[in-house]
C-alpha cells in the first residue's frame, strides 16, 4: 500500500516537474540565437508561389510582434498608382483591430495623397512586393533585447532601427543595421538627429547625427524563400538591455530608403522572466522531494 503511493506520489511529482518545465519554458523569453528565426518559431513558406501559407506567429509568450505581408496579385484602387484595398497577411500582437495606416507622398505628381504602404506604379505585384516590410518582432530576457524584421526590400535600402524610451515620440536611441557615413553594422547610438525618406512621411530612416554609446550584433541573411519574385532577407538584432539603460518600454520604428512601407510596435514591455516565479514552485517540488525521502527512509523502508 505504501509502495504504491510513494510510487504514484513521485509519478505526479515528475509530471508536475515536467510541467512546470515546459510552462516556464514557453513563458521565459526563448534564448535567441542571432541568425534564423526558427528560433523565434517562425517558418517563411512560399509553397503557394507567395508567403501566405507562413507561419509568421513566433512562439515565445512574452514576443510583440506585427505581421504586414502586404501583396498578393488581387488588389484595386483609382488608378494603378492607388491602390485602395490592403491584401495579404496582417496581424498585430498588441491589437487584433489594427489597421496598417495608409502613408502621405511627401513629392512629385502625388505629393499630398495618400498610399496605402506600399505602393507601386505598375499594375504587377511584384514592383509593389519588391518594397514589402513583412514583419517586426520583437522580445527581451533577463540580459539582451531581440529584434527581427523579414524585408523583400533590397537590404541596401533598409534604415536603421529607430527606438522612444521615454515615450515622448521622439526616436534618441538608435541601432546602425547598415554601415554608412560614419558608422558600422551594429552601433548603438544616442540619436540627435534623423535623415527622413525620400518619397513619404513615413518618420526616421537613417541616424544623421548622435553619439555610439554601445554595440549590438546585427545578423543579416538571405532566408533563401521569395515573395513574388523578391527575395525575403531576415535581419535579427541583439542588444544587450545594458546598453540602453534597462528600459521598461519602448516604441520601435524602421522604414526604408523611400519610406513606401514602414513598420512600428508601440509601448513594447522589455520584460524580464521573474525569478521568484520559477523559484517559488520548483522550490516546494523539491521541498516536498526531499521531505517525502526522509520521511520514508526514517520509516524503514
Ligand atoms: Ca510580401
Ligand atoms: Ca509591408
Ligand atoms: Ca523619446
Ligand atoms: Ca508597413
Amino acid at each position: 500500500m505504501k509502495k504504491t503511493r510513494s510510487r504514484k506520489f513521485l509519478t505526479t511529482l515528475s509530471l508536475t516537474a515536467v510541467m512546470l518545465a515546459v510552462m516556464t519554458g514557453s513563458v521565459i523569453a526563448a534564448t535567441y540565437q542571432i541568425n534564423t528565426l526558427h528560433n523565434w518559431g517562425v517558418t517563411l513558406d512560399n509553397s503557394s508561389g507567395d508567403l501566405r501559407n507562413s507561419d509568421w506567429i513566433p512562439d515565445s509568450l512574452t514576443a510583440d510582434y506585427v505581421v504586414e505581408d502586404n501583396m498578393d496579385a488581387q488588389w484595386s484602387g483609382d488608378s494603378e498608382f492607388k491602390p485602395s484595398n490592403y491584401t495579404g497577411y496582417h496581424k498585430n500582437s498588441q491589437d487584433p483591430t489594427w489597421k496598417e495606416p495608409k502613408i502621405q507622398a511627401k513629392s512629385g505628381y502625388w505629393s499630398g495623397h495618400w498610399f496605402i504602404q506600399p505602393s507601386g506604379y505598375y499594375y504587377t505585384a511584384e514592383s509593389r512586393e519588391e518594397n514589402d516590410i513583412e514583419a517586426f518582432y520583437f522580445d527581451s530576457d533577463s540580459a539582451n533585447a531581440y529584434f527581427a524584421l523579414v524585408v523583400s526590400k533590397p537590404i541596401d535600402d533598409m534604415g536603421d532601427l529607430a527606438l522612444d524610451l521615454n515615450g515622448d515620440s521622439t526616436y534618441e536611441y538608435g541601432i546602425v543595421l547598415q554601415d554608412h557615413d560614419s558608422l558600422t553594422r551594429g552601433d548603438v547610438c544616442s540619436v540627435t538627429s534623423w535623415t527622413e525618406p525620400t518619397d513619404f512621411y513615413t518618420g526616421p530612416y537613417r541616424i544623421n547625427g548622435g553619439t555610439t554609446i554601445g554595440t549590438a550584433t546585427v545578423s543579416i541573411v538571405d532566408s533563401g524563400v521569395s515573395d513574388y519574385g523578391s527575395t525575403n532577407s531576415v535581419i535579427e538584432i541583439s542588444v544587450p538591455r545594458s546598453a540602453l539603460g534597462d528600459p521598461s518600454f519602448s516604441d520601435l520604428h524602421a522604414t526604408t530608403s523611400c519610406g513606401n512601407d514602414v513598420v512600428e510596435l508601440e509601448n513594447v514591455e522589455w520584460e524580464v522572466p521573474e525569478f521568484t516565479t520559477i523559484a517559488i514552485p520548483v522550490g516546494m517540488i523539491l521541498g516536498l522531494f526531499y521531505f517525502y525521502r526522509r520521511k520514508r527512509q526514517s520509516g524503514g523502508e
